[in-house]
């Protein structure tokens, strides 16, 4: 990232944006995690799609079933700025690399983000495949986007209106606490039983640290994960990214229904 501080950056990359794109602002941003982006056709036409290394403090994508590009999607009265990957903590950039794709959307004008992931799922009785809204977080990176005295509130983080909206479009849908493992590895059966006594219901490597980066930003967060495996030691097989893969493609309508309907309600 250039020397400037991580706002002008993000200031610099919507610009960039909006010159690439044709479209001078943009309404909500998505996030796409494991397993989402079959997910993403159902939002409609794209009306410009550019690589993420195309604008300021982007950097290439690093994980297979995450492609590096940014769609702009026209929907209804409302544009949506959609990155198809991101930027993990476990790849070493740094928090502000990590955070630097929700900067640039709140600067694009985005008002609403919806954080998506696939994650291992904890709650008996969930499948592969299920989507669970994300109730609350707890962020076990160690660390914060935010540097300096600015203590941001984190009550009710996850939008408790847009919670409510996904319910009532679908009332299937259950809710739960997301925790952030650091990973790369997957966590180990004992981890699992840890993240479950402290509260937690799945389990990943994303997203809380956007969550709080969009909060510091003033936008309204929506986090759906994608449950594409039971976590390490509760299925009695070992995790591989294949079965990410396949759960997003099985469950790929309902949840394109779900984001469609939902970015048009917000
Ligand atoms: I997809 O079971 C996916 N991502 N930490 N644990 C962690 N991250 C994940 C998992 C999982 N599944």
């Amino acid at each position: 990232m250039s020397e400037k501080n991580p706002y002008d950056n993000a200031q610099a990359a919507a610009a960039k944006l909006a010159e690439l794109t044709g479209v001078e602002r943009h309404d909500i941003a998505l996030v796409l995690g494991s397993g989402w982006l079959p997910a993403v056709d159902a939002l409609g036409e794209a009306t410009a799609e550019i690589d993420t290394t195309d604008l300021p403090g982007f950097s290439a994508a690093a994980v297979v079933g995450h492609s590096g590009k940014i769609r702009s999607i026209r929907s209804g009265d409302k544009n949506l700025l959609v990155f198809l990957s991101r930027t993990h903590f476990y790849e070493g950039k740094g928090v502000a690399a990590v955070v630097h794709p929700i900067r640039t959307a709140a600067a694009a004008g985005c008002s609403a983000i919806v954080l998506t992931n696939g994650c291992g799922g904890l709650k008996e009785g969930w499948q592969p495949g299920q989507p669970v809204l994300i109730s609350d977080h707890i962020n076990l990176t160690g660390t914060s986007p935010i540097v300096g005295a600015n203590f941001v509130d984190l009550t009710d983080l996850y939008s408790p209106r847009l919670r409510a909206m996904c319910k009532e479009i679908d009332s299937s849908l259950d809710e739960g606490v997301y925790v952030q493992f650091p990973g790369p590895h997957y966590e180990t059966p004992a981890e699992v039983r840890m993240a479950g006594i402290m509260g937690g219901h799945l389990v990943g490597m994303s997203t809380t640290l956007e969550a709080i980066a969009a909060r510091e930003a003033g936008m309204e967060i929506l986090g759906i994960s994608l449950v594409t495996n039971l976590a390490a030691g509760l299925s009695g097989e070992p995790l591989n990214h294949e079965e990410v893969l396949e759960a997003g493609k099985a469950a790929a309508s309902r949840m394109g229904g779900l984001l469609s309907q939902v970015v048009t309600s917000i």
